[in-house]
C-alpha cells in the first residue's frame, strides 16, 4: 500500500487516499481502485505490462485520442453525465497521462466512475445494450481525424496466430507437446480456413476499422439498474476487422460458462445471447458495415472461440509467459473449453446468416 501510494503521489488528483485494493480479474494489467476521502471522487490506478504493450507512449496516445473524441461526440449530443459515459485520464504533476515508477514499470489513473460496475456474466437484456454500446463505440470512432497506431502489432491476425502456435510446437519449450497431440490435431486441421478474413483484406475485399479488440463481457460499465454505461479497457483499441468486437463478446458473453471451466459438457453457446447482441450491434452499425462484413459476421462467431483456444494452447506449449494462470494447467483447460466452444458454433452458420439478415431487414428495433 505505502508503495502504492507513492506512485499515485506522481498524478494530480483530488482529496487523500484512504484505501488502495486490487479492482478485477484482467489477465494482462494490475488495477487498483484508490479510494479517497468521502468528498472527492475515487480513481483506477493500473499498472500497464509492458511486456505486452511496449510501446506505452503509442498506447496512451490512442487512448487519449479516443476519450478525447467520445467526449466531445457526447458533448455534441447533450448526452448528460458524461463523466460516466467515457472514461477520464489524469495528468501526472509534469501533465502526461502515465508515470514510470524507480523500477521502470509504468503506472496510470483514469477517474473511477461512480455507481458503476462489472459483471461476468450478462442476460438477455444487458447483451441488446452491449450489442449497441460496441456498436455505437465503433460508429462514433469512424471519423477519428487522426490514424491510430497497433497497440499490439497484428492482435488479432489469425495467420500471426497460427504462426505462433505453430511455433511454440517446433520450440516445445515446455515439453508439453506430446501431450496434447489430440487438441493440437484439431486446431491445425482449421487454421487455415479460419484465416479467411487476412486473405479478403489483402484483396481488398474486407476492411478494417478502429475497433475496441477486447469486448469482453467484463470490459463494460454498468450502472445500478443494470445499464451500460460506457465501456472500458481501451488498451487495445486499434484498426481490425469488425468480427474482433462482435466475435469476441459472444465468445465470452455466449458461453453458458466462464472460458477456464473445465467441465466440457457445460460449455454452451446461448442463441437468446447471441440474437440480443447481434440485434444491438447490428442496429448501432448498419449505416456502415459493408455487406462483406455483414456476411461474415458468422465467421466472426468460430473465429473468436477458435483463435483464443489457439492463443491460450500457445501459452501453455510455450511455459505459462503471456496469461496469468492460478494452476499449471490452466491454459490448457482454457484452451479446451473454447475449441468446444468453437465445435459447437462452427457448424451453424446458416442458422446464424439467416437470424442477421432478418434483423438487418427490419426497420426498426
Ligand atoms: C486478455 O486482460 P484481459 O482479460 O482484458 C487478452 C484478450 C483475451 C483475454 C482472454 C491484451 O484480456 O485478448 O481475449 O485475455 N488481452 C490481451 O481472457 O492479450
Ligand atoms: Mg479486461
Amino acid at each position: 500500500m505505502q508503495e502504492l501510494k507513492q506512485i499515485v503521489a506522481h498524478f494530480d488528483i483530488m482529496g487523500e487516499v484512504v484505501r488502495i485494493e486490487p479492482l478485477g480479474q484482467g489477465l494482462i494489467n494490475d488495477t487498483y481502485l484508490v479510494t479517497t476521502t468521502s468528498d472527492t471522487p475515487d480513481y483506477v490506478l493500473q499498472r500497464v505490462n509492458t511486456d505486452i504493450f511496449t510501446d506505452i507512449d503509442l498506447l496512451q496516445r490512442n487512448i487519449e485520442v479516443v476519450t478525447r473524441h467520445i467526449r466531445s461526440k457526447l458533448e455534441a449530443q447533450g448526452v448528460d453525465d458524461i463523466d460516466r459515459r467515457v472514461l477520464s485520464l489524469v495528468r501526472t504533476w509534469d501533465g502526461l497521462t502515465y508515470c514510470r515508477d524507480d523500477k521502470g514499470k509504468c503506472w496510470r489513473m483514469t477517474l473511477f466512475i461512480p455507481r458503476s460496475h462489472t459483471v461476468d456474466e450478462v442476460n438477455v437484456a444487458t447483451s441488446l445494450d452491449a450489442g449497441r454500446a460496441f456498436g455505437d463505440f465503433e460508429r462514433m470512432l469512424i471519423d477519428l481525424p487522426v490514424a491510430l497506431g497497433e497497440t499490439i502489432p497484428d492482435f488479432h491476425n489469425m495467420e500471426l496466430r497460427a504462426r505462433q502456435l505453430a511455433d511454440a510446437i517446433a520450440a516445445n519449450r515446455a515439453g508439453r507437446v506430446s501431450q496434447v497431440r489430440d487438441l493440437l490435431d484439431q486446431l491445425l486441421r482449421h487454421v487455415d480456413s479460419m484465416c479467411q478474413a487476412e486473405r479478403l483484406y489483402r484483396q481488398g475485399v474486407l476492411p478494417k476499422r478502429i475497433c475496441h479488440c477486447d469486448t469482453k463481457v467484463n470490459n463494460m460499465l454498468l450502472d445500478d439498474e443494470g445499464k451500460v454505461l460506457c465501456v472500458i479497457d481501451l488498451d487495445t483499441v486499434m484498426p481490425s476487422f469488425v468480427f474482433s468486437d462482435y466475435g469476441d463478446f459472444l465468445r465470452t458473453a455466449a458461453n453458458e460458462v466462464p472460458e477456464d471451466c473445465e467441465r466440457l459438457q457445460d460449455v454452451r453457446f446461448r442463441e437468446d445471447i447471441f440474437e440480443a447482441f447481434t440485434t444491438g450491434y447490428i442496429h448501432a452499425t448498419r449505416s456502415f458495415l459493408t455487406d462483406v462484413e455483414l456476411e461474415m459476421l458468422p465467421f466472426a462467431i468460430q473465429l473468436f472461440p477458435f483463435m483464443q483456444s489457439v492463443r491460450f494452447m500457445t501459452d501453455y506449449l510455450n511455459g505459462d509467459t503471456y496469461y496469468k494462470i492460478k494452476y499449471p494447467d490452466h491454459n490448457l483447460v482454457r484452451a479446451r473449453n473454447q475449441l468446444t466452444l468453437y465445435q459447437q458454433v462452427a457448424d451453424k452458420e446458416s442458422v446464424y446468416r439467416f437470424f442477421i439478415n432478418t434483423v438487418k431487414e427490419r426497420r426498426s428495433m
